[in-house]
Order: C-alpha cells, then structure tokens, then sequence
C-alpha cells in the first residue's frame, strides 16, 4: 500500500431505543385514530423490534386534508421560491449523511440485508437520489400535481421512499406516503429529518399501514391526484383499478420482473459468472431487477455452471450486522415458504439443483443461495417472479433463439448481455424489450439515469423516472 492506515469499515450503530414509530402528519407525531398498533420483526433473529401505530382509512383522510392544505394558493410551501425547495432537498441529504450510520443500522434490523449493503448502496443512493432532484427544482417550468401519494415496496425501504418523494417534493408538490407494514422504520426516521430540515408542515405525511387498509384508502382516494406504487404485479393491478374507479389519478407502477441474461462464449466468462451471480443474489434476489434468467452459449455452458456453483458457496452468510456478511435472512415468513416452494417445484419439473436452495437450521428467514442448472423455459421457475436468492441457467444455441427466449415474458425490466464482440452487444440490447439492458455489468443503476420498462413491470405516465 502507500503507508497510509486502511479505511475504516463504518461500523453499525448501537440502537437502544427506536424512537419514531408514530404516523408523520404536519410534522408531528399521532397515534392511529382506531388506536391500533402492529409489529415489526427483525428477520434475522425473528425477534420484535417494536410497535408501530397502524394507521387506516381515518388517518389517510387527516394526512390527505394536512398535504391538501399544505399545497393551498398562499401556503409557506406554494410561495416558497425554487431554489429554496432545491436547498431543503440538500439539507435532508446533509442530515441523512449525519444520521448514515443509524439509518443504516435501522434500515439492516427491519429487512436483514447486510449492514455495508445497506450502508454504501441504499444510503448512497438515497442521499445521491436527493441531491439529484435537489437540482432539478429550479429548473422545472410547467404544470406540477398537487398531491401525490405513494405507497412502497420492502425490499429497498429507504431507496424507494426517496425515489418517490425527491422528485415529487421538488416539483412543489405535497405528498401522503405509506412505507411496506414489513418496513416502517427507516421512513419514519426521515420524518424527523425532514422536519429538522425545515420543510413546511403537511409537505411530506408518512402513514404507516397494511396494504387492503390503508393502501387501498390511498388507491381509491378522491383527494389525490396521482399514485406511485413498488410492489407486486398483482397488488398494482388492483391500484390502476382503484384510481379508475375513483377518480382517475395518474398512476406510476413499478412491477416485477424475470430478468434475462443473455452470455456469449465469446464473453470474458468469469466476469459474466460474478456479475449475473450478483445480479441473482443481490439484497438476497429480493429485487425487481434480479437476474432471474441466465441463458448461457451452450460451447460455455458447463463451465458457466461449474464456476456459478463454486462462486455461490462461497457467499458469507450469517449476522447481516457483521460486516464480513454478504448474504442476509428473506424479508419474512411469507416469501421464505414462497420461495422454498418455487425451489421444490424445479426440482420435480426436473430442473438441476446444483447447490443449496435448503432453509438454513438456525433461527432466522435464511436460505442458501441455490444455483439450477437444465431449467427450461416452461418450468415456473423460468416463468415466475421468485423474488429469492435462486439463480436459473438455460442453454441456448444461437442468438436469434436466445433474444426470443429472453423476451418471451409478460415482464419486460432489466436484462443484460455478455460478450466482447461490440457489434453483437449493439445489436442484442436493440433487440431485448427491457428498460434498461446492461451490457458486461449488473445492476449498475443510478439517480441520474432514468428506469423503466416494457409490457407488465411498469407504468410511467410522466417523464420523471420514479415519481
Ligand atoms: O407485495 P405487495 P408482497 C413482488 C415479489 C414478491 C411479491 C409479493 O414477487 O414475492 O411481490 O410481495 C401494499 N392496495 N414484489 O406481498 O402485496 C403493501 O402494503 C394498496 C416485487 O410484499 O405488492 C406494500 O406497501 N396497496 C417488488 C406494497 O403494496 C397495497 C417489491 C407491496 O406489497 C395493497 C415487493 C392494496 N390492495 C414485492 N395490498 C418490486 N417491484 O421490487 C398491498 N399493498
């Protein structure tokens, strides 16, 4: 090295006493108007955090009058000028970095991902997803909303919160915003930072609820004028028909996914094995973009899978608080059956489990990443959302076969091609219908660039990419 001491790995935060755990309505804290409570667990030891007030149709409609009034002609938030919106976004990124630790550490205890997971990707992109929008706010000119609402996924708590209120706050709008039942933490957390920021009452309202409550309240409420939704295929359905049926709000969708990878023999191959492997296993395959689908050049194919299968047991699992820990328990009790399900079900349509895909003994959601080999394009696990740490590889011969293998899916998010033949790579990524198509990486997203898709996984009706 150059003599100077190695960086310090950022350590998680002792958290003795989680302190905001009430419904956020003009910057004050309220209990739930039914007096209803529920629980958050931390999935890793399956012990209770603490109890969070469960807020309901009742407490929509106080959050909605709070965002309504806060966005009135003549309201501190309406006559704010641009630049000083733009300076509140960067205040709250500057007391997001204050709090990055604890933010952390809260955002790892409520969803079992590991601490420098959580640490360099959510808080980065967090903070980075505020400071962009941060800029963008004095240099709109045109038609904003006045209330938007948004409910969010578990998955990336804190990440989606930011990638739905940022650009919404820096429209001037105001905004109802229900974090997932699994997740209330982190969003919490931010309403006293928003607070401290300064941000007028009313502008940023945080219900935390159960989707058939509070979430369908939000879908169907006459006074919102737009909803922005991360969740499942299904539960999206059922929210563009809500909005329809009540008054036709304007709707942003973030769906699922069954993303292909497509890599060529002509690929640099362990680069492809590491990235498509990451791209599987990432935040323990609970992601929209996971690389669910990796068709692999059949001259390469067995060597693919031999170096997949070695590079999936060597992933650490364990404490998602130890830093040396990569791979973390599931969200909950309900996708770890699902997801063991889907694993057994490959197996008896005669798919290959070449390692792990078994719950691990002790307490704690965690399954060993499970690497299938053989798996054809008929079996459900080449077809449905698993939303786990299992990575499918098909084989396919020529390119032409391999595009229209990738893109016969209802989904259409993320994909990925895998070659050094620049031409090829050019010409696939045309081909593939998926809103972003990396080529010789994974999951390399950021604030500044927009995400999308095709057919199933989204529904963007405005030209901001998240709100
Ligand atoms: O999702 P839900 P779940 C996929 C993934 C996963 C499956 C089920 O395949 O296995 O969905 O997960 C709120 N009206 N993704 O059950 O139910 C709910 O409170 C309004 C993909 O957790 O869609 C939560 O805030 N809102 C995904 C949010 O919807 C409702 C991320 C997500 O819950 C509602 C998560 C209703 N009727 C799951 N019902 C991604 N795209 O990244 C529920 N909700």
């Amino acid at each position: 090295g150059d003599g100077s001491p190695p960086m310090p790995f950022p350590q998680p935060v002792k958290v003795q006493e989680i302190r905001h755990t009430k419904i956020f309505i003009n910057n004050e804290w309220h209990t739930s108007l039914k007096g209803k409570t529920f629980q958050t667990f931390n999935p890793a030891t399956g012990v209770k955090i603490c109890e969070v007030e469960e807020a309901d149709k009742a407490d929509v409609d106080k959050a909605v009058k709070a965002a309504r009034a806060a966005s009135q002609r003549g309201s501190p938030w309406r006559r704010m000028d641009v630049s000083s919106r733009g300076r509140l976004l960067h205040k709250l990124a500057d007391l997001m970095e204050r709090d990055r630790a604890l933010l952390a550490t809260m955002e790892t205890i409520d969803t079992g991902k590991p601490f420098l997971h959580s640490f360099f990707i959510d808080l980065d992109g967090s903070i980075k997803t505020l400071r962009y929008y941060a800029g963008w706010a004095d240099k709109i000119h045109g038609k904003t909303m006045p209330v938007g609402k948004c409910l969010c996924a578990w998955n990336f708590p804190l990440l989606m919160f930011m990638w739905k209120v940022a650009p919404a706050l820096c429209c001037g709008n105001t905004v109802v915003i229900k974090p997932a039942e699994q997740t209330p933490l982190t969003a919490l957390h931010v309403g006293s930072l928003i607070k401290e920021a300064g941000f007028p009452p009313g502008v940023v309202n945080i219900v935390p609820g159960f989707g058939p409550t509070a979430g369908a309240a939000i879908a169907s409420h006459m006074g919102i004028d737009k909803v922005a939704f991360t969740g499942s295929t299904k539960v999206g359905q059922l929210i563009k028909e809500a909005a329809a049926k009540s008054n036709l709000k304007r709707v942003t969708l973030e769906l699922g996914g069954k993303n292909p990878c497509i890599v060529f023999a002509d690929s640099d191959l362990q680069l492809a094995v590491e990235e498509t492997q990451k791209g599987a296993f990432f935040n323990q395959g609970q992601c929209c973009t996971a690389a669910s689908r990796v068709f692999v050049e059949e001259q390469v194919y067995e060597e693919f899978v031999r170096r997949s299968v070695e590079s999936a047991k060597s992933i650490v699992i364990g404490d998602p608080l130890d830093p040396r820990t990569s791979h973390g328990p599931q969200i909950d009790q309900k996708q770890f059956d699902k997801i063991l399900e889907l694993i057994d079900s490959g197996k008896k349509e005669g798919a290959k489990l070449e390692c792990g895909g078994v719950a691990m003994e002790d307490t704690g959601l965690y399954i060993q990443p499970a690497v299938f080999s053989h798996v054809k394009d008929h079996m459900r696990i080449a077809k449905e959302e698993i939303f786990g740490p299992v990575q499918c590889i098909f084989r396919f011969k020529s390119q032409q076969e391999a595009i229209e293998r990738a893109n016969s899916t209802e989904y259409g998010l993320a994909s990925a091609v895998f070659t050094r033949n620049l031409d090829r790579a050019l010409s696939v990524s045309a081909a593939l219908e998926t809103g972003t198509v990396w080529v010789n990486c994974y999951n390399a997203l950021h604030a500044q660039a927009p995400f999308g898709g095709y057919k199933m996984s989204v529904c963007l009706p405005t030209h901001f990419a998240h709100f």
